[in-house]
């Protein structure tokens, strides 16, 4: 881990350059004016954030360091048919793209860190099992800052410069740690509260599906796909954005990632997947497993009409059907070719925009990744759909914790935008 510190070091120097040129030469610098409705309407489209790891374009999608879902796929290390998540780690901390002896290097680190705290396992072996996994999720994660490095640190002489250091390494405990505190609590709440221990010979997504109690490499190559995926999407969705805000403050990447995981639980936002596997099922159970395209057209009209949003379509930036959607689709066509609920989901995607389009309210009638994951999920036997709000979290640990380091690499300040109340806006906008 010594060689990411010095490929590290060197990077933040030079990106630390351009923030300094971007805030002393070009401060002053216009790049968009701010609209009433932009407010209004949750800061959709206002550039506010400066970000490493990952941009997402409306009409091309996700981009890890520049690179696609695809270009990610053919060009990292990879165990079977997908890319090791410890490769997409080291892409999106150095920009990247690893050698097999860094992955392995990657691996080996996140393995050694695996293990959890006695306090965190006995706190979540005394939640209620009704206890949302979400909410047990945000609590095993809250509970490792006990050894948070950069509260340790903050607290002696270190410099700001080197504020990174410790988040670095807190930030590879949490993404290694995360896995087990997830077994657990699937473990406890729908088996039979028996984890297998990590697996130190494993990669983190093998050692991530053993404890889950899968022995599938499918479900192992599954569960990198899906991780991978999910690991980051750009600096303003609800999870990512809590977790740098709550970060700015100087918190650890514990309470700070904790506080993102409070909003990945949303239903417009994480939690999406698991209403979308409910509502695909309760769609089989009314059409059956070979339905008609206007079955499907009908059942959709039916719950627009009750008010309800199709969960798993629409996205607040994209304009396209979502890249993550398409990957899983592929591996589905490869994996499942002839799984009935999977089919199901293709066939929605024929179907659903054109409903959407004709309903005219969707700015994107298109499909999200969450339109998917769950029918994966659920094919390969992990049926809990209150439990893939959790794998999402765990996969969103990377992009959060990268970005964290970077945040603190950087030396970004306390996040703090201005407020006005409604009467104070509408008296500015009288006056317009
Ligand atoms: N079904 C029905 N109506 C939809 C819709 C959908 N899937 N997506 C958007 N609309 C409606 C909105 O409810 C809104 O109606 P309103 O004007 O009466 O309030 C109108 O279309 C305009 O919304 P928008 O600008 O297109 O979307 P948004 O940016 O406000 O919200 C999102 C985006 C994702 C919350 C929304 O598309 C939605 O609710 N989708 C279903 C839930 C979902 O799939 N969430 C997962 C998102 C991905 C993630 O974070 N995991």
């Amino acid at each position: 881990i010594t060689e990411l510190h010095s490929i590290l070091e060197h990077k933040i120097a030079s990106r630390l350059e351009q923030v300094h040129r971007l805030k002393y030469t070009y401060g002053s610098v216009k790049i968009e004016d701010i609209k009433i409705e932009q407010i209004v309407k949750g800061m959709r489209g206002m550039t506010t954030q400066l970000t490493e790891t990952s941009m997402l374009d409306p009409e091309y999608g996700i981009r890890f360091r520049g690179l696609s879902i695809e270009e990610c796929q053919s060009k990292l290390p990879k165990k079977y048919t997908q890319p090791y998540v410890e490769a997409m780690i080291w892409l999106l901390l150095t920009g990247e793209i690893p050698s097999e002896s860094q992955v392995e290097t990657m691996r080996k680190e996140l393995a050694s860190r695996s293990f959890l705290p006695m306090h965190t396992e006995e706190m979540l072996n005394s939640m209620p099992t009704s206890l949302h996994p979400m909410s047990q999720l945000s609590m095993g994660v809250l509970s490792l800052g006990h050894r948070s490095q950069f509260d340790k640190l903050y607290n002696s002489s270190i410099k700001k410069k080197a504020y990174w250091k410790p988040m670095l390494d807190d930030g590879l405990d949490l993404i290694a740690k995360i896995p087990k505190i997830a077994a657990i609590i699937y473990r406890n709440t729908y088996k039979d509260r028996i984890v297998r221990k990590p697996d130190s010979s494993a990669d983190l997504a093998e050692s991530f599906g053993r404890m889950l109690g899968w022995d599938d490499k499918n479900f192992y190559d599954l569960l990198k796909l899906y991780i991978n995926i999910h690991c980051d999407h750009e600096a303003g969705n609800v999870s990512a954005h809590t977790t740098h805000v709550v970060g700015s403050a100087l918190c650890d990447i514990f309470k700070s990632y904790s506080a993102g995981l409070n909003g990945l639980a949303g239903p417009l936002h994480g939690l999406a997947n698991q209403e979308c596997l409910g509502w695909l099922l309760n769609l089989k159970e009314n059409v059956g497993d070979y339905p008609t395209d206007q079955a499907i057209a009908d059942y959709v009209k039916k719950t627009l009409s009750s008010g309800n949003v199709i969960p798993g379509y629409g996205h607040a930036v994209l304009r396209i059907p979502d890249p993550r959607f398409i990957a899983q689709l592929k591996f589905a066509g490869q994996m499942l070719p002839n799984n009935a609920l999977c089919n199901l989901v293709a066939q929605c995607y024929k179907v659903i925009p054109q409903v959407l389009k004709e309903q005219g309210k969707a700015k994107n009638p298109f499909p999200n990744v969450d339109a998917h994951s769950g029918a994966l999920m659920y094919s390969f036997g992990l049926v809990e759909n209150d439990f893939y709000t959790v794998l999402f979290g765990v996969s969103r640990a990377i992009g959060c914790s990268v970005n964290l380091v970077w945040d603190r690499a950087l030396m970004f300040p306390l996040e703090r935008p201005d407020g006005l109340t409604i009467t104070t806006m509408s008296e500015v906008c009288k006056k317009k």
